[in-house]
């Protein structure tokens, strides 16, 4: 069976092909700051975005594990900055919290932006950021925010459109040329349409992610 007959079959099934490429991941630790942060070991590559775009479900399609991270219906699950170490590497992916969490109630709120902002400016060994957004509702201020600040502070950010499978692949693409045009003049800024119910666009991701964790820009 050709590539692209094991991944429109692992669409229709809604599962990866057996043979999917992975990246596996093993919970390490939680911080609610960066002061209680784990020494770093390597490259750590952060997973950034609104709350519910999907940054833990992106983790789980990654690892094939669906409890690697908590995935919730309910935004605002992950309140710490979780740590997981890549097995065979000396590199980490790092689940933060989410943006724009309502119900938080003002105070968690700040606290939580606040470590995220802390560990996005401040942590030496992130190599790179992987920006998840909801494919249907695409750069949000946040986003943009993260989008203007990343490139010029020499930050590798691989945009993520997740939750594909909620459109035609007509506005997937309309989605996509329209990031592409936000992300024009940022050469360390990349897109791609990914699902993390569906798998699609896992590929890609993997085959980025593996060279951040090598040390490589991408
Ligand atoms: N249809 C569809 N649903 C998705 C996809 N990715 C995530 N979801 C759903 O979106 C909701 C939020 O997913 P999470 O992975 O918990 O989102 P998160 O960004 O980690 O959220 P916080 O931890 O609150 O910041 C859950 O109900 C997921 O099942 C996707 O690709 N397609
Ligand atoms: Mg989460």
């Amino acid at each position: 069976m050709s590539e692209s007959q094991k991944e429109s079959d692992a669409r229709r099934s809604g599962k990866p092909a057996a043979d999917a490429p992975r990246l596996q991941a093993e919970f390490l630790t939680s911080a609610a700051r960066l002061s209680q942060c784990p020494p770093a070991a390597g490259p750590e590559i952060a997973f950034a975005g609104r709350s519910n775009a999907g940054k833990s479900s992106v983790l789980n399609r990654l690892t094939g594990n669906r409890r690697t991270a908590k995935v919730s219906k309910q935004p605002g699950r992950t309140q710490l900055l979780n740590f997981f170490d890549v097995p065979g590497t000396r590199g980490r992916l790092v689940d933060l919290p989410g943006y724009g969490y309502a119900q938080a109630g003002k105070s968690a709120q700040t606290a939580w932006q606040q470590s995220v902002n802390d560990y996005l400016s401040n942590r030496d060994a992130l190599a790179g950021v992987v920006l998840v957004m909801d494919i249907r509702h695409p750069l949000q201020p946040f986003d943009l925010e993260l989008i203007e600040w990343a490139d010029p502070s020499g930050l590798p950010l691989h945009i993520l459109l997740n939750k594909a499978d909620k459109l035609g692949r007509g506005a997937q693409g309309k989605a996509l040329t329209r990031v592409r045009r936000a992300i024009k003049g940022a050469p360390l800024t990349t897109v791609q349409v990914f699902s993390a119910s569906s798998g699609q666009g896992l590929p890609e991701l993997v085959a980025l992610l593996e060279k951040w964790l090598a040390g490589e820009p991408g």
